[in-house]
């Protein structure tokens, strides 16, 4: 699927854009499961394992900040990732084994939908070696208005930065860090159907949505099998015990088979601890933290 200057460019910069990473057909039977699952929202009155809410959502105007796991919500969305051409990428990026270590469908509502904080997925989540990525396949058009994802280009080869704040860990970095060039950053806009591609070590954010339309962005998170987690992240996994992990381990398989001999690579890692007073997800851990705003 991806040409040899569209993998150098990967390993060069550290994100990628793909257009047309799925088919129209694809695409619609997406979107419709999406309004579907946001329809059904309107009878929840609080965040719960499938929903995050957002500030003002109500039955009349339901107001998301993220659906979570998709794939596990319906097999359409596991279906993309395992079987389709975006299988082909995440393949020709991290080699024929790989697994899944989280999904989610962040769905910025119209009018204020919430900014994410700068920070590296891999703060969240260190491993024994980095060959993880997150692929951010667009649902809807993604222009400068309605929060698009932005990165900064080779900061997946430089250090790891501060995810600390008020002495616990808070998912976003200082916008007043030193080591932080905003000017150098990149805006990832796209047609429905394309896909931002980001390594984890790659630092990101995301401006609130002052459109008037949903952004939705489908994120899948995934690892070379041979990377293998650092204990301490805030992740269900490490509750597991050893047969409950296998056993998930292969469910979370999407291509090939799991590596039992980790690659112990010289990474940068410090271990998202203590966690935040909330850390049900990104959007709470950094509110929750008292993370300071890049965007206001
Ligand atoms: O939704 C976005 O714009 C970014 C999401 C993200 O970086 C995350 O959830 O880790």
């Amino acid at each position: 699927m991806l040409s040899d200057a569209q993998k150098a460019f990967y390993q060069d910069n550290g994100y990628l854009m793909v257009e047309d990473a799925v088919t129209p057909q694809q695409l619609a039977r997406l979107q419709e499961i999406t309004y579907r699952l946001i329809d059904a929202s309107r009878d929840v009155g609080e965040s719960d394992e499938v929903y995050d809410l957002d500030k003002g959502h109500s039955r009349d105007t339901p107001r998301l900040t993220r659906i979570k796991l998709p794939h596990k919500r319906d097999p359409c969305f596991w279906e993309i990732l395992a079987q389709s051409q975006v299988t082909e990428v995440l393949t020709d990026l991290l080699g024929p084994d790989t697994s899944i270590i989280t999904s989610k469908l962040n769905t910025k509502a119209p009018g204020g939908g919430a900014a994410v904080e700068w920070h590296q997925d891999w703060a969240f989540y260190p491993h024994t070696n980095d060959d993880l990525l997150a692929f951010g396949l667009m649902l809807e058009d993604v222009d400068e208005a309605n929060g698009p994802l932005m990165v900064i280009p080779g900061t997946h080869k430089g250090p790891l930065l501060s995810h600390h704040m008020n002495g616990v860990f808070a998912g976003a970095i200082d916008p007043d860090d030193p080591l932080f060039q905003r000017d150098k950053a990149v805006t990832l806009t796209g047609k429905a159907g394309s896909m931002t591609v980001h390594h984890c070590r790659t630092l990101h954010g995301s401006a609130p949505n002052v459109s008037d339309r949903a952004r939705l962005i489908l994120f899948y998170e995934c690892a070379s099998a041979d990377a293998w987690p650092i204990l301490g992240a805030s992740s269900y996994i490490h509750e597991l015990g050893q047969r409950r992990f296998w056993a998930d381990l292969q469910d979370r398989m999407v291509t090939g088979q799991p590596c039992l001999e980790p690659r112990l690579e010289q990474v940068p890692v410090r271990m998202p601890l203590p966690p935040a007073p909330d850390n049900s997800s990104i959007f709470k851990t950094q509110e929750s933290a008292g993370a300071r705003s890049a965007f206001s």
